[in-house]
């Protein structure tokens, strides 16, 4: 059974049985009742997208470049078993499973914009863990300055892995203070299921003031490195898509406005709005780019 969002009274209570409900977890786990208030100054208040519209026009090149190739072909996915290997400038490198990065008594619920670079959006409720909790776990080395990760490559399960426009696996990078910073989360669920194979599954990124390509999904690796990393579309066209990739309504994307955004499921006349700096996490993350030109670092 699906929890609708107008389901929800009292809200608070529902969000809590919702995230454990997606870990599979009793409600009598009262550690749940931390997770709340934690994730109510995080999430925004807007509304949610349907599960509908969030699961049905995707990204996920791994199966095609339609909006609806990854509801088609993503099923073929072989997410479990599954581990993630983090290995670089960390003190304890290691293959990982999801249970060991993400287990359930610290699942929290961040309801959070994303904003493609295509200049759509949504509003999606995720489940996950802050990325720093993670990065805690396996101990940062000190000369670490960014963490890369990289996605699934497995051609004989991702159709789009055939087509090399882009060189796969789909790689992408953070510096290390917006991998720590705590809006950062590796996602497992969203509503009350655990990630569906379009939206990333088994443990996806989720970075929410920065255009949604930087929020790799599937991920397989995780390396803390010294040196800046590439991610896949600044590799594809370095002149359109950097390394830093915040929102940002001033910021043309050299062949379109970045100034507004469809939101995806609000109607033909209602959708269009203005995007906000930094996706609207602006008072969150301003400070990490202080003195940076960001025009310069798109
Ligand atoms: N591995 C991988 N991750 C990816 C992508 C992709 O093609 N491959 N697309 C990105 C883009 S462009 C966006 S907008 C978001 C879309 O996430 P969603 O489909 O869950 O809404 O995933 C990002 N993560
Ligand atoms: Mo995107």
């Amino acid at each position: 059974m699906k929890l609708n969002w107008s389901d929800v009274t009292p809200k608070s209570a529902w969000l809590n049985r919702r995230s454990f409900m997606a870990a599979g977890v009793a409600l009598a786990a009262s550690p749940a009742l931390g997770l709340t208030g934690r994730a109510s100054s995080l999430s925004t208040d807007e509304k949610p997208n349907s599960f509908e519209d969030i699961t049905n026009y995707n990204n996920f090149y791994e199966f095609g470049t339609a909006k609806t190739d990854p509801a088609d072909y993503a099923a073929a996915m072989t997410t479990d078993p599954w581990s993630v290997e983090i290995a670089g400038l960390v003190e304890r490198p290691g293959n990982y499973g999801v249970a060991d990065l993400a287990p359930d008594n610290a699942l929290e619920e961040r309801i959070y914009r994303l904003r493609c670079v295509e200049a759509w959006s949504m509003v999606i409720p995720w489940i996950g863990v802050p990325l720093a909790s993670v990065l805690d776990k396996v101990g940062v080395q000190p000369a670490a300055k960014y963490v890369s990760f990289q996605t699934l490559l497995r051609p004989e399960e991702m159709r789009g892995q055939a087509y090399p426009f882009i060189d796969w696996p789909y790689v992408e990078g953070l510096r290390l203070d917006e991998a720590m910073h705590p809006l950062t989360i590796l996602a497992t669920g969203l509503y009350s299921d655990p990630l569906p194979n379009q939206n990333g599954a088994p443990l996806r990124l989720v970075v929410p003031w920065k255009y949604g390509f930087k929020s790799i999904k599937s991920i397989v690796r995780i390396t803390l490195t010294e040196n800046q990393p590439l991610n896949s579309w600044q590799q594809l066209q370095p002149s359109e898509y950097g390394f830093y990739a915040n929102v940002n309504p001033q910021v043309s994307h050299p062949r379109w406005s970045q100034a507004s955004e469809r939101r995806i499921g609000a109607g033909l006349f209602g959708g269009r709005q203005e995007t906000q700096m930094f996706n609207g996490y602006a008072d969150q993350v301003a400070s990490l780019y202080a003195g940076m030109d960001l025009a310069k670092n798109y």
